[in-house]
C-alpha cells in the first residue's frame, strides 16, 4: 500500500496540477491503465479513490485560483518573452488625466505588472511579495535588446543605462526617488545585480565583492521604522566602474547624512541600526557574549526599545544571528582584515556598554552640579572594550575643561550633561565607525578610473506622528531631488527647445524652487538661520522656531497656534508638522574636546584613526549640502547648468500602492497623490511631445557615420551629414536644430541596434576575408 500510495499522489499530482486546464474527470481517471492496473475489482477502492480525486480536484482548483492569482497571470515568461505592449508606456494613452492614468496603473499592478514607463522614466509599483522576476534568465532576456522586445523591467532600465555608458562613453546616474518604504533600495539592489550581470569581467572574485557592499553598509545604515522595516537612515550614491569595452572594474560609494541619534534612542516602535542586534544575537548564540562583557539576561539599553521584545526575538528566532554571520562574510569577501573586524566589534560593544553608563549627582551642600557613576561596571566594560582608561573616561564624561585667557579650568557636568556628552560619545563613535567602513570598501574596491554608472538611493520623504530634525533634514533632500528631476524634465529641457529654435509646446508643472529658497537661501534661509542660531549659547529651541517665524514669511511656512515648539512646512510632498525640540543641540552635534583626547589615547589602532582627523564642523547642513553639490544634485540653476556634464540621467520614480505593505492592495488615493506631486501627468505629457536625447552634430555624426558612410570615412559633423544619416535609418519625427539632432528615446534604442547590426557584419566580413586570403 506503501509503494501504490506514493505512485497514487505522483499520478494525482501529475494529471491534476501539471495538467490545470484540461482536468480529467474522475470516471475518465478511473478508466486509466496505472489505476486498473493497482485497483483490479476492487470496488470500495475504486469508491475510496474517487473521493480522494474529488478532494485532490478541489484543493487544486484551491491552489490553481491562489497560484495563478500570484503567477501565471504575470506576462513575464522566460520562455515565452512576452512581447512589450502599447500600454506599457503612458506615453501611448490615447485619453490622458489622472483618472486614465491611475486606471491603466492599477489594472497592471492587479495583473502584477509593477513596472510601466512614461518614455524613458520608470514606475515602479512596490510589489510587497517576492516575484520571480529577478533572476539570471531575466537579466539575459533583458540584455542589451530594445526596450519593446519585452515587458517594462528595472533591469531594462540598468541596461539603457549600460548601453549608453557604452555607446556615448559617458558617466551615467540613476536616480531613483519615492517616499519611504516605496521601493528605492530595493530597486537600487536589482540594478547592481544587473550591472554586474552587464559588466562581466573575467574577475569573479571582484563580482562577489561588488555583490557585498549593499548588504553590508546597509547593515550599518538601514534601521526597522514605524513605515518600512528595512527603512535607509542614510544617502548613498553607489558608482560602479567600467572599463571602456564594459567589463566591470571596482565601485565607490559615498554616503551621506547618517542619522547618528538613532544610535541613541529610537521613537516607539522603532529601532536602532540593524547591526547592532546582529551582533547581539550572533554572540549571545555563539556564547560569546561574556567575552564582549555584554550582559545576558536583558540586553544593552540602546536596543531595549520596547523591554523584553528584543531579547525575546533574540533567543526564540535565530534570524539575527544568522545575519551576523551573514555579515562577517561580506566584511570577508569585501577583503577586510580579521584584525579590522575585530576592532569594529570592539567599538560596536563599547558603544552598547556605553550606553549603559549612568550618572549620579553628588550630593554635598555647595556642589548640587556635579555627578559620579555609582556602578562603575558599565564604565569599566566600556572603557575596557574602546581600549581606554576607565578613570579617564569617567573624568572625561563628568567634567569638562574650560579655556579663558589662556588658563584651563575644569568644571563639572551635572547629571544630565554628563549624560548628554556620553551619548555624543556613541554618535561620534557611530558616525565615525560608518565612514571608516565606507571609506575602507572604497579601498578595498577602488578602480584606477574609467566610466561609471552612478546609483543615488537616499532616505525617502516621511512623514511621521513627531517629526524632528532628522525629518527635516531627509524631506529637504528629497525636495532637493525633486528639483533635480523638474530640472531635467522640464525647465532645460524647454530652455534648449528655444535656443535652438525648434518650436515646442511648453508644459506646465509644479516648480518647487520657492521653496527651495525658503531653506537654502543666504543669509534667511531657514538652514542659515538655523546655523546662526545654533552659534548662539544663549540661544533655545524656542528661540529658534521665533527666529523662523520672523524671518520666513512666505505661504510654506506656518506657526500652529498652542503648541510653542512647532512649525509647519508645506513641502512638495505635502505638509508636515516639525517639533523643534533638540534642534539647535542636534544641528550644533558637539563632541567635547575631553572626549576626543581619551579617546585618542586608545589602544585600539582603528579608534585612535577615527578620531585623528580634524574636529571642526560647523552645522550639519554645511556638510550636507556640500556632498549634495558632490552629488551633482546642485540648487542653483546656473550651477546646475554649468554642471550637466554628468551625462545622461536616468529617472525610476518608485510608488507606493499602500500604506499597509499588502499584496495586490492599491490605494486609489494614495497613489493619486504620488502621481500628483510627482509630477507624472506633466512628465507624460512633455515625454508625448518632447525629445528627451539632445546629441551635438558633431558627436552624432561620429558616433553614427557607419549607417551611411564607409567605414574608412570621415565625415564632418555637419547638418547634412546628420540628415544623410537618418534619413538612411529611415526614422521619423526627429528634428534638427541649430546645432543638435533632437531624439526621441527610442530613436536612440534604435539607432544602436542598427549600429551593433552593421558592426557585427563588417566583423564578420573581416573574418570571413581574412580565412579567404588564408
Ligand atoms: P525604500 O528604500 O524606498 O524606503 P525599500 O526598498 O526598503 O523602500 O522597500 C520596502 C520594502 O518593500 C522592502 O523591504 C520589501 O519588502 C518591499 N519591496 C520593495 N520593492 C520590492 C520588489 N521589487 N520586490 C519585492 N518586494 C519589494 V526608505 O529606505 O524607508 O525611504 O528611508
Ligand atoms: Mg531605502
Amino acid at each position: 500500500p506503501e509503494k501504490w500510495c506514493r505512485g497514487f499522489n505522483h499520478f494525482i499530482s501529475q494529471c491534476l496540477i501539471k495538467d490545470f486546464e484540461k482536468r480529467p474527470s474522475v470516471t475518465h481517471l478511473l478508466e486509466h491503465p496505472f489505476i486498473k492496473q493497482v485497483h483490479g475489482k476492487d470496488m470500495s477502492l475504486q469508491k475510496q479513490l474517487a473521493e480522494l480525486i474529488q478532494e485532490q480536484q478541489q484543493l487544486c482548483s484551491v491552489a490553481k485560483t491562489r497560484h495563478e492569482r500570484i503567477h501565471t497571470r504575470r506576462p513575464y515568461h522566460v520562455d515565452r518573452a512576452d512581447k512589450y505592449s502599447l500600454d506599457d508606456d503612458l506615453v501611448n494613452l490615447e485619453v490622458l488625466n489622472e483618472e486614465t492614468i491611475i486606471h491603466q496603473l492599477q489594472k497592471r499592478y492587479a495583473d502584477l505588472q509593477i513596472y510601466t514607463y512614461v518614455g524613458d522614466i520608470l514606475i515602479a509599483l512596490n510589489p510587497f511579495q517576492n516575484l520571480s522576476i529577478y533572476s539570471p534568465q531575466f537579466s539575459k532576456l533583458y540584455h542589451g535588446v530594445k526596450r519593446s522586445s519585452n515587458p517594462p523591467h528595472i533591469f531594462a532600465s540598468a541596461d539603457a543605462a549600460y548601453q549608453s555608458m557604452v555607446t556615448f562613453s559617458k558617466d551615467q546616474c540613476i536616480i531613483i526617488s519615492g517616499e519611504s518604504g516605496a521601493g528605492k533600495t530595493e530597486s537600487a539592489h536589482l540594478i547592481v545585480q544587473h550591472l554586474t550581470f552587464l559588466g562581466k569581467a573575467n574577475n569573479r572574485a571582484l563580482r562577489e565583492k561588488i555583490l557585498q557592499v549593499n548588504p553590508l553598509v546597509e547593515a550599518f545604515g538601514n534601521a526597522c521604522t514605524a513605515i518600512n522595516d528595512n527603512s535607509s537612515r542614510f544617502g548613498k550614491y553607489l558608482e560602479m566602474m567600467f572599463t571602456p569595452t564594459g567589463a566591470v572594474m571596482g565601485a565607490k560609494i559615498s554616503e551621506y547624512l547618517l542619522e547618528k541619534s538613532r544610535v541613541i534612542k529610537q521613537a516607539v516602535g522603532e529601532k536602532n541600526f540593524h547591526i547592532f542586534y546582529y551582533i547581539y544575537a550572533g554572540l549571545y548564540h555563539q556564547k560569546k557574549l561574556s567575552e564582549y562583557r555584554l550582559p545576558d539576561k536583558k540586553p544593552p539599553r540602546y536596543i531595549d526599545n520596547e523591554t523584553g521584545r528584543v531579547m525575546h526575538d533574540i533567543v526564540t528566532k535565530d534570524s539575527y544571528g544568522r545575519q551576523f554571520e551573514a555579515i562577517q562574510h561580506c566584511f570577508r569577501i569585501i577583503g577586510f582584515t580579521d584584525e579590522e573586524v575585530y576592532s569594529v566589534y570592539r567599538i560596536l560593544t563599547g558603544i552598547l556598554n556605553t550606553g549603559n553608563i549612568e550618572f549620579a549627582a553628588i550630593s554635598s551642600q555647595h556642589q548640587t552640579d556635579k555627578s559620579e557613576v555609582p556602578n562603575p561596571e558599565a564604565l569599566d566594560n566600556a572603557a575596557a572594550l574602546l581600549s581606554i582608561g576607565s578613570e579617564e573616561l569617567q573624568e572625561a564624561l563628568t567634567s569638562h575643561c574650560v579655556v579663558t585667557r589662556g588658563e584651563t579650568i575644569i568644571r563639572t557636568n551635572t547629571v544630565d550633561k554628563a549624560a548628554d556628552v556620553r551619548d555624543a560619545m556613541s554618535k561620534a563613535l557611530y558616525g565615525r565607525l560608518f565612514s571608516w567602513i565606507v571609506n575602507r570598501i572604497n579601498t578595498l574596491l577602488h578602480a584606477e578610473s574609467g566610466m561609471n554608472v552612478g546609483i543615488l538611493d537616499i532616505f525617502g520623504f516621511e512623514n511621521f506622528a513627531r517629526n524632528s530634525f532628522e525629518q527635516l533634514c531627509i524631506n529637504i533632500a528629497n525636495e532637493q531631488i525633486q528639483f533635480y528631476f523638474n530640472q531635467h524634465i522640464f525647465a532645460l529641457e524647454q530652455m534648449e527647445y528655444q535656443s535652438e529654435g525648434i518650436d515646442a509646446t511648453t508644459v506646465e508643472y509644479e516648480d518647487n524652487r520657492p521653496l527651495l529658497d525658503m531653506f537654502l537661501q543666504k543669509p534667511m534661509g531657514l538652514l542659515s538661520l538655523l546655523d546662526e542660531e545654533s552659534r548662539f549659547p544663549q540661544a533655545t529651541d524656542l528661540t529658534l522656531v521665533d527666529k523662523f517665524e520672523d524671518n520666513l514669511r512666505c505661504k510654506y511656512f506656518w506657526r500652529p497656534k498652542g503648541v510653542e515648539l512647532s512649525f509647519g512646512i508645506q513641502h512638495y510632498a505635502g505638509k508636515v508638522l516639525y517639533d523643534a525640540s533638540a534642534f539647535l543641540e542636534k544641528n550644533r552635534d558637539t563632541l567635547p574636546a575631553d572626549i576626543v583626547v581619551v579617546l585618542r589615547t586608545s589602544e585600539n589602532k582603528l579608534l585612535q584613526q577615527l578620531f585623528s582627523s580634524p574636529l571642526t564642523k560647523t552645522g550639519m547642513f554645511c556638510t550636507a549640502l556640500l556632498t549634495l553639490q558632490l552629488l551633482q544634485l546642485p540648487y542653483s540653476l546656473m550651477d546646475l547648468l554649468s554642471k550637466m556634464v554628468v551625462g545622461q540621467p536616468h529617472f525610476i520614480r518608485c510608488i507606493k500602492p499602500n500604506d499597509d505593505r499588502e499584496a495586490l492592495m492599491f490605494s486609489h488615493e494614495r497613489v493619486l497623490l504620488q502621481l500628483r506631486y510627482t509630477g507624472i501627468l506633466e512628465t507624460v505629457k512633455i515625454r508625448q511631445k518632447g525629445y528627451s536625447h539632445r546629441i551635438l552634430f558633431e558627436e552624432f555624426v561620429k558616433k553614427y557615420y557607419y549607417l551611411a558612410f564607409k567605414a574608412h570615412e570621415t565625415p564632418l559633423g555637419s547638418r547634412e551629414n546628420c540628415l544623410a544619416i537618418l534619413e538612411k535609418s529611415k526614422l521619423d519625427n526627429w528634428i534638427l536644430g541649430k546645432t543638435k539632432v533632437f531624439l526621441k528615446y527610442y530613436h536612440i534604442e534604435q539607432l544602436n541596434l542598427f549600429l551593433r547590426e552593421v558592426i557585427g557584419r563588417v566583423v564578420v566580413m573581416q573574418a570571413y576575408i581574412k580565412g579567404w586570403l588564408g
